[in-house]
């Protein structure tokens, strides 16, 4: 039986999904997806007589049950969780019995699942363009479910449009439906939860990258993306060496368009990932080692609901730094988490170390928002948890198999973290011994897992990687007592990589902001503006936006309204709100492009600058 979770209504205690089928019809016109949904259901125990489903912003017109109509009714809206649906069963039915259960619905204009661009937010501006974001809890505002990562289901879809569909599932054929129209047929037959269900529509073409892979996205970007992504295979079969083989059959990539609000999403079959990561020279493609990492953890051992969030993120940050391991180095996995740990306290200054959002395992339970506590904790306080309990069981030689331990044992299970850490001790008791055990008893669990602000131990990476940024922050951090700047020179950082001029800016962000002729003259030296990773671009802007440097203004309006991922846009907007004569500046610029972004990405930055409570 599912464990109880505080983000959603459906009583799964009672009675689970099986399959889910959409039958829809996409109208760009209209921005909304009309048809049905039909549900298996079994029934867990005796006397079971309603089911309640998740919905936000539906339009409901009928409920079946075994193809009978049956009486529903739609409960007052929770502001953060949307309205309960219950369908009342005509008798009380017992265990083990099976319903199908269909609803006639179309989505609202208020869908938050779903972005609809018009052809001039798209490369090709001919076409419209829709794409779904469904986690955490946004599948309910696309379909009427059981919405809730502790219910593991399979789907399939006939899925009716102008454009071409993809979905998060294999591609089993499509007829042409008249009218210009074709109905494409997918079919997931692994089990998942309900937020990897994903749909995009546009002009879209694909180009293949390796064996079991695709790059998809608009004609004009295919060609640059499959470059980026050249890799992708050798991320997928070191995964598998790693852990267990890759059950998903394909893995395609969808390259979006811009206001793709996160790096990626990692959607079976077919990872979602943000145009920023398309720079033309491979240096952002850690991301898809990341949405890689997810297809064992997350979407195989997936967290039983929201606030165990961090066994998705934090093992999956933990396995993309795996193979960063086994394809470049020890040395590139301490660097990778240097960054990380840069990361993790900036959410943590955020928040504040008090917050009980800094928490590894938060508790939701008073129906908050978990988009609201969405950040680098649960993906890096987890991943310095798994880092810290290598070092102390005795490495990658006795931590590596028990990773592969722990997919086996729990994929294609919802779990929590009292479950996963069962297993970690049974694991190294039954392979290593008491010795191992009383290793482990030497971590402190429960202030990591129920704690609050930065980890209780310092990581103490290595910085071999790292030195030469650090020098050279050091050597600016000093200059600003200085007249003298001739020491500095294009040749500084003209053997850095991308990552490397990245944490040479992170280093400079822990310093004071730094006076404007500084800026200047760094600029004028490196060309920082100028360049085009966007990691290094954000990275620039929020050293000259902490020091109110105006001359950067523009470049930061540029760069938050031709793309909308939060990592970069909400920190920014943030930032430039409190930065002098900033303040007008993020409102205006937010107003005017409200627009561009994804609902997610809107409603938070309205909430970062106090637009919205
Ligand atoms: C889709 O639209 C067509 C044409 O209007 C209609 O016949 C069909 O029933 C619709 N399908 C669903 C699932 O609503
Ligand atoms: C999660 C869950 O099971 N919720 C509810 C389903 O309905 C039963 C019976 O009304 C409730 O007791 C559950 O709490
Ligand atoms: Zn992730």
């Amino acid at each position: 039986m599912p464990v109880k979770d505080p983000s959603s209504f459906a009583n799964t205690s009672d009675i689970v999904t099986t399959h889910l089928h959409l039958n829809w019809n996409i109208s760009f016109q209209e921005r909304k997806i009309a048809g049905n949904v039909v549900l298996d259901l079994v029934a867990l125990k005796d006397n079971v007589d309603k089911v309640v489903l998740d919905t936000s912003y539906l339009d409901i017109r009928a409920v079946y049950v075994n193809d009978a109509e049956a009486k529903f009714d739609i409960a007052e809206r929770h502001a953060a969780l949307g309205s309960a649906l219950t369908i009342h069963l005509a008798q009380p039915v017992a265990k083990d019995t099976k319903l199908k259960v269909k609803v006639d619905y179309s989505t609202t204009d208020k869908c938050t699942a779903v972005q609809y661009l018009e052809p001039e937010q798209t490369l090709g501006k001919k076409h419209p363009y829709l794409f779904s974001q469904c986690q955490a809890i946004h599948a309910r505002s696309f379909a009427p479910c059981q919405d809730t990562p502790g219910v593991k289901i399979t789907y399939s879809a006939d899925v009716t449009s102008p454009l071409r569909v993809l979905m998060s599932a294999l591609h089993t054929g499509h007829d042409d439906a008249g009218n210009g129209l074709t109905t494409y047929h997918f079919q997931q037959k692994t089990t998942m939860p309900s937020y990897l269900i994903a749909i995009a529509a546009g002009n879209l073409v694909g180009k293949e990258i390796g064996p079991r892979s695709t790059v998809w996205c608009e004609p004009e970007m295919v060609d640059a993306a499959a470059w980026e992504f050249e890799d992708t295979e050798k991320f997928i079969a070191t995964g598998e060496k790693l852990l267990t083989p890759y059950e998903w059959g394909r893995y395609d990539l969808l390259v979006l368009p811009p206001s793709f609000p996160y790096g990626g999403m990692e959607n079976p079959c077919l990872t979602f990932v943000t145009p920023t990561l398309v720079n033309g020279d491979r240096s952002a493609v850690d991301v898809v080692a990341h949405e890689i990492s997810h297809s064992w953890m997350g979407n195989l051992v997936t967290t039983a609901n929201w606030e165990h969030f961090w066994l998705n993120e934090g093992w999956t940050v933990f396995t993309e730094r795996k193979i960063l391991r086994y394809l470049h180095g020890e040395l590139e996995r301490q660097f990778s988490s240097i960054i990380g740990w840069k990361a993790l306290k900036e959410s943590v200054k955020l928040f504040g170390p008090d917050s009980p959002a800094t928490i590894l395992k938060p508790d939701l339970s008073s129906g908050i928002d978990p988009d609201d506590y969405f950040s680098s904790i649960p993906y890096e306080k987890g991943f310095n948890l798994l880092y810290h309990i290598e070092k102390t069981v005795g490495g990658p030689d006795v931590f590596e198999p028990y990773m592969k331990s722990h997919v086996e044992r729990f994929a294609s299970k919802s779990i929590t973290t009292e479950e996963w850490k069962a297993h970690l001790f049974e694991y190294m008791e039954k392979n290593h011994g008491q010795e191992v055990v009383d290793k482990l008893k030497t971590i402190d669990f429960d202030l990591w897992i129920n704690g609050k602000g930065m980890p209780p131990v310092d990581p103490q990476f290595d910085t071999t990687l790292a030195d030469q940024c650090y020098a050279l922050a050091k050597r600016w951090d000093e200059a600003r007592n200085s007249d003298d700047l001739s020491g500095f020179a294009p040749g500084d950082v003209e053997k850095f990589t991308a990552t490397q001029k990245l944490v040479f800016l992170e280093r400079l962000t822990d310093c004071e902001p730094f006076p404007h002729h500084l800026l200047a003259k760094m600029d004028e030296l490196y060309k920082m503006t100028a360049i085009r990773n966007s990691d290094v671009r954000f990275r620039w802007q929020q050293l000259c936006v902490l020091a109110s440097y105006k001359p950067i203004y523009p470049h930061v309006v540029a760069f938050i309204t031709e793309q909308g991922r939060m990592k970069f846009v909400r920190p920014l907007y943030r930032l430039l709100y409190k930065a002098q004569d900033g303040a007008e500046l993020a409102r205006e610029t937010f107003i005017k492009h409200k627009a561009f972004y994804h609902p997610i990405a809107a409603s938070l930055i309205e909430k970062d600058i106090g637009l919205k409570q």
